[in-house]
């Protein structure tokens, strides 16, 4: 350590050359010390006067009188007990120090449950799709238009997201729905998990997947602050087939008491939902054409869709924009929210990045919707 340690003797000395001299320049003079060093052995008094008996008495017990700065003081073996080392560190923070701590705690709000939001639309539903965020993919703006890694990516999706909610109305459910490739890469081998390509990956994919689950967790926030009831679903990709399962579960037990957020702990690949007389369909859409998966929804789903009168289906995988009437269905590809890699650019695709806030009424189907990209 820096600083000398000062003893007992030194430090009585001081508090007495003080008393008799009147003033610290002239104590520190008679004892042919600086003022800072005279200030030292006077701090060290006030610490041996007003000395917990507990700390006094702890001391004692290893054999030392002065408060070091920092020491180890050893304590031998006894009684068949081994011996131990006993740390010494003082703990002296000063009065103001301790009046500003105070000060900015007192001015912290301490964290609160969300309140349920006290009007909402009881007929409308707004569901959130987020299509091919691939968290954690890595494009260098100089060879692809667009800088893209995970913190953008993260940044992204907590910003859009924030934008949908602000537009969207506050319909009593949400549903935000990870349309498949959430994350980049499924795994540290860097390679899609089928075709083995490789990726073009940011980082580790441990951090990956750890800021996938705080945006994504970010993105809720923001959602029962407007909506009643939350869902969310997060459905894999061919990018995230397993790694997908890390967020749904992170995420199910983050929200395991709290009634007004659901996550759907599904094994399956669909996302189906009924809202009045609204048909909901999803699926990453890399393993059917939207024909032959309308038809699985009308096989699959039959009672639903006798019920429903307007059925939606959404995939993704393709990043970019495509919608048919298909048989009874609206089919939607969404564009992705993820920027190009050179994978991308190079075979010159040129789709926009987007997030949407789509919303249904019971009765009428979709009626509002709101778009946010770049
Ligand atoms: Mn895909």
């Amino acid at each position: 350590m820096g600083t000398p340690s000062i003893t007992l003797e030194q430090a009585k000395e001081a508090h007495k050359a003080l008393c008799q001299f009147g003033s610290q320049v002239a104590a520190a003079e008679a004892l042919n010390l600086s003022r800072g060093g005279l200030q030292g052995r006077l701090r060290a008094y006030e610490s041996f006067v007003n000395r917990d008996p507990a700390i006094q008495a702890s001391m004692d017990a290893v054999g030392t009188q002065m408060e070091p700065r920092l020491a180890w003081a050893k304590v031998p073996a006894k009684d068949g007990q081994p011996g131990y080392s006993v740390l010494l560190k003082p703990q002296d923070l000063p009065d103001d120090m301790l009046k500003r701590m105070r000060e900015a705690f007192e001015g912290m709000e301490p964290a609160t449950e969300v309140a349920t939001p006290q009007h909402t639309l009881d007929d409308l539903c707004t569901v959130y799709p987020i299509a091919d965020a691939h968290i954690g993919m890595m494009a260098w703006g100089r060879e692809t238009g667009e800088d893209y890694d995970t913190k953008i990516a993260c940044d992204r999706l907590r910003d859009w997201m924030g934008r949908c909610v602000a537009s969207a109305p506050a319909s009593d459910t949400a549903v935000i729905l990870d349309v498949g490739d959430g994350q980049h890469a499924d795994d540290q081998s860097n390679q899609t998990p089928r075709s083995h390509h490789q990726l073009d990956v940011d980082t580790r994919h441990f951090r990956t997947l750890d800021m996938s689950i705080e945006a994504l967790g970010a993105a809720v926030e923001l959602a029962r602050q407007k909506h009643r009831n939350v869902i969310i679903r997060i459905l894999p990709g061919n990018h995230n087939p397993t790694s997908y399962m890390a967020v749904m579960f992170a995420l199910a037990e983050r929200y395991r008491n709290e009634p007004r957020v659901n996550v759907e702990k599904d094994p399956g690949e669909f996302f189906m939902m009924e809202w009045g007389r609204v048909m909901l369909g999803a699926h990453h859409g890399h393993k059917a054409k939207p024909e032959r998966l309308v038809h699985f929804m009308a096989d699959q789903f039959a009672v639903m869709w006798g019920r429903t009168l307007h059925r939606y289906l959404y995939t993704a995988h393709e990043h970019h924009h495509r919608s048919a009437d298909i048989g009874g269905v609206l089919w939607e590809k969404l564009r992705a929210m993820t920027a190009r890699d050179a994978h991308a650019y190079s075979n010159a695709f040129s789709a926009r990045a987007q997030i949407q806030a789509i919303t249904y009424d019971k009765t009428r189907g979709e009626i509002h919707r709101v778009k946010v990209g770049l």
